[in-house]
């Protein structure tokens, strides 16, 4: 028989396929199988609200999953005196989170409450069909759909609103992530979280109080007014912080809601042991930073080693300190020096042979006995130039602070009880818990290191600024506090 070259070449195709084939190959074939698997039996979905998430699968079998999500538009408050009204899937922003396994038939009901404006519908990426199941779920206030998916691949995916203008949907909080493991599950870890970033336009500028509408114009040009993690500044901040005790492994479900904006996630003071890249199967190991695109997620995990509070930022940095994209893990346990001392010592550098002779605060110090006290408006001044320099990027610039982070300095009543007090925190520092115009804080604050002089200068401005008690705070006095 005369083998034709098309033929031929099928041939050796199909014999490279069978002996290349590897095992990491093989499974991903089998991930594609997954239409064939057999559900067992039925079961309602447990959904929650972020950070939380349900039980994990476990060694389940594939099952009927009904899922009941309700669309509730409603007010909520982005930063303190800033309102907003969120367009969101089960109440939260980002929506109620869905655990699912590889083969499960997920019955879908998407309800719109009669109270809401607008029509809305759902594209899940895990989906397999048109529109992600936009298309079977557009569904009018007062009304509600219902329709059904295999879950086919593993993997950590988004979901949100698809009706046009799709961006505003979004932009108003329509998103969430739902899950889906793998057969048998992924592996067992301590502590389980949700965390979703989104950015937000609102009709003023970041802080602007009062109810804030949605700014097209701002959206368009991704020019956002808030970053946030889960829906507002401060949603994981001091008590609303995730939490972890010493020796446990931590594992984050990340997304991104977008509409516009790639996230550098980063956790300050821990590197991720494991990556599940794109929330995908292709795994990577010891990352600093991993980028998770507008509609994409990802999944890390690692160990914590000790103690302390480890702030989740997206490394795009002024998003984190100017705009709210800024979480806490608080980690509870025994101090381990061998895997991080903490300050051993502290000490005057002095170079040898160089030309510093003494630290400059000492010569600095010395030659202000001479100094004549400045000013009040010259010593404004030069204070506000400290602040800015120094203060401005945790206090903010109208000392407004950051809720649940950073006390305020504006009209503060701790600042203005007891003035050598807030000289001791500038010179020196402060931890441990303190309560600002009736609200808790307990963070750190480093020693800023500035001189007496400057001290002076910017205490000053902060006393005459944003409704505080007019103290003039001299360079003596500063020099007396201890
Ligand atoms: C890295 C962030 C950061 C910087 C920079 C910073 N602070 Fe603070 N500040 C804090 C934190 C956090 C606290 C609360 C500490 C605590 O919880 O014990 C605080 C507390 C204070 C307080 C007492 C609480 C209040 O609201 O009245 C004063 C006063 C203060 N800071 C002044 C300053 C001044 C002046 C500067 C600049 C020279 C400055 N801070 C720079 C983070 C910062
Ligand atoms: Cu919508």
């Amino acid at each position: 028989m005369k083998i034709h070259k098309t033929q031929a070449f099928t041939l050796l195709l199909g014999i490279l396929l069978i002996f290349g084939c590897s095992d990491d190959d093989k499974k991903v074939l089998a991930a594609k199988d997954s239409a064939a698997i057999v559900i067992q039996g039925t079961v309602k979905a447990e959904l929650t609200a972020p950070p939380f998430v349900p039980q994990p699968v476990g060694n389940r079998p594939a099952k009927k999953l009904l899922v009941d999500m309700e669309i509730i538009e409603k007010e909520g408050e982005m930063a303190d005196g800033v309102k907003y009204v969120y367009w969101t899937f089960g109440g939260s922003v980002p929506g109620s989170f869905i655990r699912t396994r590889v083969g499960d038939e997920v019955e879908f009901t998407l309800s719109n409450h009669p109270d809401n404006k607008l029509p809305h519908n759902i594209d899940l990426h895990a989906v397999t069909g048109p529109g992600g199941g936009a298309e079977s779920s557009f569904v009018a206030p007062g009304h509600k759909k219902t329709f059904s998916f295999k879950t086919l691949n593993p993997g950590l995916y988004v979901y949100h609103c698809a009706t046009a203008p799709v961006g505003m949907h979004i932009a108003n909080g329509m998103y969430g992530l739902i899950l889906v493991e793998p057969e048998g599950g992924l592996p067992p870890v301590d502590k389980e979280y949700y965390i979703m970033q989104g950015d937000f336009y609102t009709s003023g500028d970041n802080g602007e109080r009062g109810l804030q509408s949605f700014d097209m114009k701002k959206a368009v040009e991704e020019d956002a007014d808030y970053v946030v993690f889960n829906g507002k500044v401060g949603a994981l901040t001091g008590d609303n912080a995730i939490t972890a005790n010493v020796g446990e492994t931590v594992r984050l479900f990340v997304g991104n809601g977008g509409p516009n904006l790639t996230s550098s996630f980063h956790v300050i003071g821990e590197i991720f042991d494991n990556v599940h890249v794109e929330g995908g199967s292709v795994m990577n190991k010891n990352v600093q930073t991993t980028s998770i695109p507008a509609g994409g997620a990802t999944i890390v995990d690692f160990k914590v080693e000790v103690p302390g509070t480890f702030i989740l930022v997206d490394h795009a940095i002024f998003r984190a300190f100017n705009k709210g994209a800024l979480g806490m893990l608080k980690v509870k346990g025994e101090e381990n020096k061998k895997v991080y001392s903490g300050i051993k010592q502290e000490g005057i550098y002095l170079p040898e042979g160089g030309s510093i002779q003494s630290m400059p605060k000492e010569a600095k110090t010395k030659t202000v006995a001479v100094v004549q006290e400045k000013s009040l408006a010259q010593k404004i001044a030069d204070g506000k130039q400290v602040y800015m320099k120094t203060c401005f990027a945790c206090h903010q610039a109208t000392g407004q602070g950051i809720p649940n982070a950073f006390p305020p300095l504006a009209k503060s009543d701790y600042l203005n009880a007891n003035v050598d007090r807030a000289i001791g925190i500038v010179k020196h520092g402060k931890t441990g818990e303190i309560t600002v115009n009736g609200k808790k804080y307990n963070s750190v604050m480093t020693a800023q290191n500035i001189s007496d002089i400057e001290i002076a200068d910017v205490m000053t401005y902060i006393y005459n600024s944003w409704g505080n008690n007019k103290t003039n705070v001299t360079v003596d006095r500063v020099k007396k506090v201890k």
